[in-house]
């Protein structure tokens, strides 16, 4: 291997085999030329720290996001144009994370995994209007994690997940960081969200499920990670943690690399394993982190 090296990870949507459903077309339309983009990190929100708390201002707005190239699609992000920052908490912080809804619709924001009182958990009853903020504020009492957050609204969720409103929350503790792991954010400690989209045929996203699809869940045909199509990332050649989320609204990843090398999983939805265990696949579900 050259110094640095090259890694594509494959994934196979374990249900690609389902033809979508009685939607307007049957297939997203394709700008494949087969070239890879670069993987777009997203940026690290460390936070301001006033009077003993510290704050993580986050701005939820619609927007446009360039997924293929020279088109626009019509997103919500959470200050960008699609999905949000990593929030980077430690325990014992006091936080508040503080959203504003610029949206022409109401939605909620969810701390998925954050153990946290009912109210301060964002779901369905923390109802953000339009033009109005909500602050989850509490004390972080959680071991080390990978979690994330995301809309919650009711009826509303899948659709503005798929839209964009999402992003992850690194929790970190005195055994990750006394821990020898790979702890440079985006270098060697990489975030990969990973989801699926359809696209119409103006290449705007298409969420409008079917009966069956409502019960069963809604898949697309155009891969995401991190927001990018097609993206590769260029790493030293050494040992990389990847913080995995399966982002997608029902499609369960079956992950591995292309060349069948093993690896180690070292950490599940909200705490470290006791030991590193040796895999060549993992399957992920929605939600799910690894
Ligand atoms: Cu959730």
């Amino acid at each position: 291997m050259q110094r640095r090296e090259f890694l594509a990870l494959s994934a196979v949507a374990s249900a690609a085999l389902m033809l979508h459903g009685c939607g307007s077309t049957t297939s997203s339309p394709t700008m494949q030329n087969g070239t890879q983009a670069l993987l777009h990190i997203p940026p690290l929100l460390e936070g301001t720290s006033k009077e003993g708390v510290i704050h993580y201002d986050l701005s939820i707005d619609e927007a446009t996001h360039p997924f293929f190239e020279g088109i626009s699609t019509q997103t919500f992000g959470i200050n960008g144009s699609f999905l949000g920052p990593t929030l980077h908490v430690k325990n014992g912080d006091a936080v508040s994370i503080n959203y504003t809804n610029n949206l022409k619709e109401a939605t909620t924001m969810h701390g998925h995994g954050m153990h946290v009182p009912a109210v301060m958990d964002g779901g369905v009853h923390q109802v953000i209007e339009p033009k109005n903020s909500w602050s989850a504020v509490y004390t972080v009492k959680q071991k080390a994690c990978t979690n994330w957050y995301h809309a919650h609204l009711m009826g509303k969720t899948a659709e503005h997940v798929y839209k964009g409103l999402a992003g992850l929350i690194i929790v970190e503790d005195e055994e990750s960081n006394a821990l020898n792991l790979p702890k440079n954010y985006g270098v060697d400690d990489i975030p990969l969200i990973l989801q699926d989209r359809f696209f119409d045929a103006d290449f705007e996203f298409d969420y409008s499920p079917n009966r069956m699809e409502i019960m069963h869940g809604y898949h697309g045909d155009v891969f995401l990670v991190n927001g990018v199509v097609n993206p590769y990332v260029e790493v030293e050649a050494k040992e990389i943690r990847f913080r995995i989320l399966n982002g997608s609204n029902s499609t369960v990843y079956d992950l591995g690399f292309d060349d069948g090398r093993r690896f180690k999983q070292i950490a599940t939805d909200n705490a470290f394993l006791e030991s590193p265990v040796s895999l060549s696949r993992v399957l992920l579900s929605p939600g799910e982190r690894a």
